[in-house]
């Protein structure tokens, strides 16, 4: 397919590279947890972080060095309390340094506070954090392209949970009406809330059905298997085709650290140093079950 066209040359990452690359965003995410005295929406960005992966280090068709170019996909991040995720998956891309995350995350002038903030930092899309505002946003945006004749795509990441909000589904159904298939939702389905498990609360399921009932094309994937979003994404319709895509991405709060998967605790907090030791070892050591 088409994508990484914006970059120059270079063949897209490997799957296994892919992988290395999550590891590496997870370990960076860990540290920052452990060094920043606030809370870190870890649970989530944990969650997320094979997603981020694979769309910033694969499906986006951005160019760094260019972040302005209208060709550009647009990237939105509905479930905006990731936003440390992104800023790092963003830097791992070669938007920014890392460095200026470690440094400033969540001081009062830095680029990086716990939402995201276009304005304050190039390269973000859309500023959010206010849940079930990002896809009525991300559904403007593939309107406006479809209306100045641009070829790119709208990608828009949220949170299960957040699709409890009655704006998600007017968001929805105005894509299908607009035949908006050049918009690509993905749903990080880890079936936790902020203090509960999501069921307890809402009745989600049959949940890929009701995103099929408004009209949308549903893939249905392992949000931690690598070759499974790879795939979802090299099989995304064409731009300029009518049904919007929702990838619903069945993954695991706090993925990678034992002591944080599934746990209720965990959706938002800071390690300090020996928890981030034993979070650190957690992580290498559910790599090594992996590769096994
Ligand atoms: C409109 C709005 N209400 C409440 C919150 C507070 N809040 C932040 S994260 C969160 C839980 C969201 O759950 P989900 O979308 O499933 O995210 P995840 O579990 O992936 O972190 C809530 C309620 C918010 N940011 N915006």
């Amino acid at each position: 397919m088409g994508h990484m066209s914006l970059t120059t040359g270079g063949s897209p990452h490997t799957v296994e590279e892919l992988k290395e690359l999550a590891f590496e965003l997870r370990s960076k995410l860990l540290h920052l947890c452990g060094t920043y005295e606030g809370a870190v929406h870890i649970g989530g960005d944990l969650s997320a972080a094979d997603i981020f992966t694979a769309l910033y280090h694969y499906g986006l068709d951005v160019d760094p060095t260019d972040i302005a170019n209208p060709a550009r996909d647009r990237f939105v991040l509905s479930k905006g309390h990731a936003a440390v995720c992104m800023y790092i998956a963003m830097a791992m891309r070669g938007f920014f340094p890392y460095e200026g995350i470690v440094d400033t995350y969540g001081q009062l002038d830095s680029a990086y506070g716990m939402h995201p903030c276009k304005v304050h930092l190039p390269g973000v899309e859309c500023s959010t954090g206010s849940l079930g505002h990002g896809l009525p946003l991300a559904v403007g945006m593939a309107l406006s392209a479809r209306g100045r004749g641009e070829l790119h795509r709208v990608f828009c990441l949220l949170g299960d949970g957040e699709t409890g909000e009655g704006s998600v589904w007017e968001a929805a159904m105005a894509a299908r009406s607009n035949e908006l298939g050049n918009l690509v939702a993905f749903v990080d389905r880890n079936r936790q809330l902020m203090t509960s498990f999501a069921e307890e609360r809402v009745v989600f399921e049959p949940y890929p059905d009701k995103w099929a009932a408004f009209g949308w094309n549903v893939v249905n994937v392992d949000g931690h298997d690598m070759a499974d979003l790879v795939g979802a994404i090299d099989r995304l319709p064409e731009v300029d085709s009518k049904r919007p895509t929702v990838v619903i991405c069945e993954t695991v709060k706090g993925k990678g650290v034992d002591f944080m998967e599934r746990n209720l605790a965990w959706h938002a907090g800071s390690l300090g140093a020996a928890d981030l030791e034993r979070a650190m070892a957690a992580l290498e050591a559910s790599r090594d079950k992996e590769s096994v």
